[in-house]
């Protein structure tokens, strides 16, 4: 009975494609998109780990460095950077009979790795739940429903028969990104089958506080004062509008030693304040010029039609992201701007309109 919570992602057709892909591949390339999170990284390591146990020649290539938060993950030491190691990269790109697309829907999520995937002759395999897949892989198996791709991976593998013989290594990177997605089930986790998911991997010996403490326990005392220091100083809180603006510079990041993965989780601060239904981060990237914009909202404000509107981007319901090239003093203005045109949905009732005077 159990059993029917899960969903069944492949019909008959569907299964038959997946063998003729996945059978006769002996080079197998996994693949996640750029800035992996725990949830590309556990999808790419659980999927490792159950390709090996089938004989395959099985490599893990990621366009750029993951946080250090996630290098305990069982065989992450085995990822390929392609920053780092392009020709190696490449080579391996080049040689693959199969590549997986895993938790991203368009090879434009690579950023400067795209190139590989869309050279590469190797067929492809995506696994996502990014809303609106692109049409780039021989199968797309994306569900913009699951709270993660590690959630549909599991699913894929129970109905293949294959969960059975897997071991807690493969069930801790499963166990993380279904954790980080969901902000340890705070958040895109109402799902009974979510549940039914963790027991399983509960049976497999996977620890689920120590994997928590691993990730969210895991800050430089820096970084813990960069949290101070944008929280006091530099949080702009419009309780008019139930929405937060935070906002990171280069020089900031500098200041306080920043090291990748460090601005995890700050957008999610300002929902603490009681009644807040938005926040956005803005945060100068460290290489390119260009302002990360993310935004995370409570219930049902959408995030992603502002991030569609305002910041060239897009995403789920209650977290979406996008980029400005723009000045920091006119991302700010840009997103007040974006609060004002939204206060409607954001306060639920309507408002008058506002004076800018800028
Ligand atoms: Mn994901």
């Amino acid at each position: 009975m159990t059993e029917s919570l899960l969903k069944e992602y492949l019909d008959e057709a569907q299964l038959e494609q997946w063998h003729q892909l996945v059978d006769p591949a002996a080079h197998i390339v996994l693949t996640g998109h750029a800035g992996p999170d725990g949830d590309a990284l556990g999808a790419a390591l659980a999927m490792y780990h159950y390709l090996k146990m089938l004989g395959k020649d099985v490599r893990v290539v990621m366009p750029n460095l993951y946080p250090d938060f996630l290098a305990w993950l069982p065989e992450a030491n085995r990822i390929i950077l392609a920053h780092a190691r392009p020709d190696e990269a490449q080579a391996l790109m080049q040689e693959a009979d199969l590549v997986f697309c895993l938790d991203y829907n368009a090879p434009n999520r690579l950023e400067e790795a795209a190139p590989l995937l869309l050279q590469s002759p190797a067929r492809r395999i995506m696994i996502d739940h990014h809303l609106k897949p692109e049409r780039f892989c021989q199968l797309a198996i994306s569900d913009a429903r699951a709270s993660s791709t590690c959630e549909i991976v599991f699913s894929l593998l129970w109905q293949l028969g294959a969960f059975s013989q897997l071991g807690r290594e493969a069930a801790t990177c499963l166990y993380c990104g279904m954790m980080t997605d969901t902000g340890a089930f705070t958040y895109n986790s109402s799902n009974p089958a979510l549940y039914f998911m963790i027991a399983q991997l509960l049976l497999k010996g996977v620890d689920k506080d120590r994997i928590y403490r691993r990730v969210y326990h895991n800050y430089s005392e820096k970084r813990m004062r960069l949290m101070g220091y944008l929280l006091y100083e530099k949080m702009e809180y419009l309780g008019h509008r139930r929405a937060a603006i935070i906002t990171l510079t280069r020089d900031e990041m500098t200041r306080f030693a920043f090291r990748k993965g460090d601005a995890e989780g700050f957008v999610n601060l300002p929902l603490e304040i009681k009644g807040t239904r938005l926040s956005v981060s803005l945060r100068e990237d460290t290489e390119k010029a260009l302002i990360r914009v993310s935004l995370r909202s409570t219930d049902t404000f959408p995030c992603n039609r502002m991030a569609e509107k305002y910041f060239n981007g897009g995403g789920h319901l209650n977290a979406s992201g996008g980029s400005l090239q723009m000045s920091m003093e006119e991302a700010v203005k840009l997103t007040r701007r974006a609060i004002d045109d939204f206060a409607e949905m954001l306060l639920g009732h309507p408002v008058a309109p506002v004076q800018h005077n800028e």
